[in-house]
């Protein structure tokens, strides 16, 4: 069983994917869903409890498309680790949900931060001057309009044109062939300790934003009660800062999803982005306790 005591490079993400697919054949499908820029395969799991009903509404969970954020690909195992190894806990989440998780969104430029930059947050995709785009200004959903840089060296460049990148690209044609059955979109990142939902792009709210408030309370709340650990939420513009692009926007008004959240894992303090080994395992299992609420809460409602 894998420890949450490290960090994984994107090979060994990749191979875990293969190998607890192997152990549950009956729950767990592995499917390569695109290759990055530089060619790395992006996998995503399917986790069901195996009743055969490809019906169900969807949680999609993704991670890791700001390369510097390692703890979000660690979240996004732990709940893999957990749905699977630990599915008699988690029954009533896979009885009315099928999860798709892709963990590791920004293969090239996660694997960069290793080798060369630590805190790389791009692709690398090759521009004219610099490489690579933020593929979180990247969708197609006012694309550019805020919060978003037109120059290419800067770390929010918005890319060349909306979805110039391919793993956006890849992002988005899951969210659309999920349209009607995604129920809940959740982009892991770090840090700050948040649940935001939309918009990103502007300060008005969407028509729904009650019902996102009370999702995402359930899970701050469920967080605080069980660790004490304190998750502010509220809309990315307003809580956070106005950046247009998110995939979190673009999951919620193109692809339908009723539910669309990023969430800011734990960091700062003098760690920032890195945050130490011997704490992702708190980090990500407390997170868990905030998915699941929200999760349980997106059944009752939709
Ligand atoms: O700026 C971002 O992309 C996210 N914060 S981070 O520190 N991880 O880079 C927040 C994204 C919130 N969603 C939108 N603005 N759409
Ligand atoms: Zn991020």
């Amino acid at each position: 069983r894998i420890s949450f005591d490290r960090y994984y490079r994107h090979d060994a993400i990749n191979s875990y994917l293969q190998e607890v697919a192997a152990k549950y054949p009956k729950y767990a499908k592995v499917e390569t869903v695109g290759k990055s820029y530089e060619g790395r395969e992006m996998k995503t799991i399917h986790i069901s409890n195996g009743d055969g009903n490809s019906n169900k509404k969807v949680i999609f969970v993704d991670a890791g498309i700001h390369a510097r954020e390692w703890v979000a690909p660690a979240a996004a195992l732990y709940i893999i680790d957990q749905l699977l190894e630990n599915m008699d806990e988690n029954k009533n989440l896979l009885t009315n949900f099928d999860w798709l998780i892709l963990p590791s969104v920004n293969p090239d430029g996660y694997d960069y931060t290793s080798t060369h930059t630590r805190m790389w947050r791009k692709t690398r995709s090759k521009g004219l001057l610099c490489y690579g785009a933020d593929a979180n200004r990247n969708f197609g959903f006012h694309w550019g309009v805020v919060g978003a840089s037109n120059s290419g060296c800067d770390d929010t460049y918005r890319g060349r044109s909306a979805f110039s990148e391919i793993e956006s690209q890849v992002v988005r044609d899951i969210m659309l062939s999920l349209k009607g059955r995604g129920k809940f979109y959740l982009t892991l990142h770090s840090y700050g300790n948040y649940i935001l939902y939309p918009w990103g792009w502007t300060s008005d709210l969407p028509d729904t934003w009650r019902d996102l408030d009370e999702v995402a309370s359930a899970g701050a709340s469920a967080i605080q009660a069980a660790t004490g650990g304190k998750y502010t939420y509220g809309s990315s513009t307003n809580t956070l800062y106005p950046a247009a692009g998110g995939s979190d926007d673009y999951a919620f008004a193109e692809a339908d999803f009723p539910i669309s959240f990023t969430m800011e894992l734990p960091g700062g303090g003098s760690a920032g982005f890195d945050l130490p080994e011997s704490q992702i395992n708190a980090a990500v299992s407390e997170a868990w306790i905030g998915i699941k609420a929200m999760a349980l809460k997106v059944n009752d409602k939709y």
